[in-house]
């Protein structure tokens, strides 16, 4: 497959396992999970000629671990990024480290340092360990640009924190005094 149908196939995936699996009939459980035959099936309705081989070398290639597949190989989930009310996955809370970061585009700046980081449409706020991950997420939006997140403090007040299966860090919201820029 080419790289260009592998994106496409790729981004067609993230849609219906993060946001939308209704518009293919597909059920997810409310820890994200997918049934592979049922996803294969019924993603043919929208043109996708799925099989198990190829949604393994698409899990296998999203350098950022976008699906994690279940150890049996007859499900999969996206590790994070949901908006889909179907799915309330069980994170593990985790403690943070001092300092997350968090890309986004310079455009947003003044309304996030006034009212902070919210999930907008996702159920969380994303957070990265590394500052180069962040200027690939802010890369997205516009302008990038990173912000730092005195998470363990956070933390130290009663926030909560989750690590997805591909290592993104989670919070519900981060008021702008937390954030540095
Ligand atoms: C911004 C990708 C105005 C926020 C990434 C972001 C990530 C505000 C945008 C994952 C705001 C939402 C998520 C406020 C936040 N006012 N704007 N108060 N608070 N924002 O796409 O974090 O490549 O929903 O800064 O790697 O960019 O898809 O979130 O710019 O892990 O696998 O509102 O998606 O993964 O944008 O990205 P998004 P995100 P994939």
């Amino acid at each position: 497959m080419d790289k260009e149908l592998h994106a496409e196939a790729s981004k067609f995936l993230s849609y219906i396992l993060r946001h939308k699996p209704e518009t293919i009939g597909l059920t997810l459980d409310a820890e994200g999970w997918a049934d592979m035959d049922a996803l294969i099936r019924l993603s043919k309705v929208k043109g996708h000629q799925f099989d198990k081989d190829l949604i393994r070398t698409i899990v296998e290639d999203s350098a950022k671990k976008r699906f994690t597949l279940s150890p049996d190989g007859l499900h999969i989930r996206a590790a994070q990024g949901h908006s889909s009310q179907q799915v309330d996955i069980r994170y593990e809370e985790k403690t943070p480290p001092a300092l997350l970061y968090h890309g986004t585009a310079t455009r947003f700046l003044a309304y996030i340092l006034g009212e902070g980081l919210k999930p907008q449409s996702r159920q969380y706020v994303h957070l990265s360990g590394d500052e180069n991950t962040a200027v690939q997420v802010g890369l997205r939006h516009g302008r990038p640009v990173v912000l730092k997140i005195q998470a363990l403090a956070m933390h130290e007040q009663g926030f909560t924190f989750f690590q997805a299966d591909n290592g993104v860090w989670l919070t519900r919201n981060v008021p702008f005094s937390y954030i540095q820029q």
